[in-house]
């Protein structure tokens, strides 16, 4: 018979070999380099508590944020920026609801309530961000007629935002993708970075979903598919 003090002890070293592998190898193991960027996606109020288009546990995203970026020496911000009456916005659809979809000439489009209207309080970066380093802030959608998840192209497939030229210009080979929202902007961006030939990663952690109709497990499938990385904001050394 085992007495109480020797299950304790077992118990203890199960424990801890379990957790081992995570604790010890997996943690800070990615080390961001000169030819990194952090893209931080669509931090704006609308996609934060109070906002039209609030993510649930958007502010969650921030602080996290905060900190990895100090791990990166490149960081650019995207803000999306629509014209006011924009075709993505379901109030110029006559009979249409929010999250309900139509059909465009570039395909089917979600519709969303009105948000991020170019220079509204709604489309500013949240307050809370603290990255003064960032190097540039890229807006998109801001065509009337055509929305942008993705900070590379627009949702016509074709028309660019100058980003993939900019990074390439500035020699980053790999992106990691932070933001709001993780199944629309934050993976179509993911996506098309991939296309655009950047090692690609998200960080789990310092995004959160919309998940409107499975959109989140299928926005994680995709990705997978695509051979974007997902990780954890702890996956990142802490300083570059
Ligand atoms: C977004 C829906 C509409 C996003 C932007 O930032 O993920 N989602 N516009
Ligand atoms: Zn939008």
């Amino acid at each position: 018979m085992l007495d109480r003090r020797q299950v304790l002890a077992m118990l203890g070293t199960t424990a801890l070999a379990s957790l081992a592998p995570t604790a010890l190898f997996a943690a800070a193991s990615i080390k961001p380099d000169d030819a990194s960027a952090l893209l931080v996606i669509d931090v704006q109020n609308c996609f934060l508590p109070g906002g039209s288009l609030a993510v649930k546990e958007g502010e969650q995203v921030v602080p996290v944020i905060n900190k990895m970026a100090k791990a990166f020496a490149n960081v650019v911000m995207t803000q999306d920026w629509h014209t006011p009456g924009h075709v993505s916005f379901a109030s110029v659809h006559s009979g249409k609801k929010p999250f309900e979809t139509v059909d465009l000439p570039y395909g089917k489009q979600v519709l969303w309530p009105d948000h991020c209207v170019q220079g509204t309080e709604g489309a500013s970066l949240s307050k809370d961000l603290a990255i003064p380093h960032a190097e540039l802030i890229i807006r998109k959608g801001f065509h009337k007629d055509v929305d942008s998840y993705s900070a590379f192209l627009e949702a016509d497939g074709k028309t660019s935002t100058g980003l993939a030229g900019y990074l390439k210009g500035r020699k980053i080979k790999r992106v990691f993708v932070a933001g709001l929202a993780t199944d629309f902007c934050v993976a179509w961006t993911a996506l098309d970075a991939r296309k655009a030939g950047f090692e690609v990663y998200v960080v789990e952690d310092a995004c959160r979903g919309i998940d409107n109709q499975g959109s989140l497990a299928k926005a994680w499938a995709d990705m997978a598919k695509a051979g974007v990385k997902r990780i954890q904001s702890a996956d990142i050394a802490a300083s570059a």
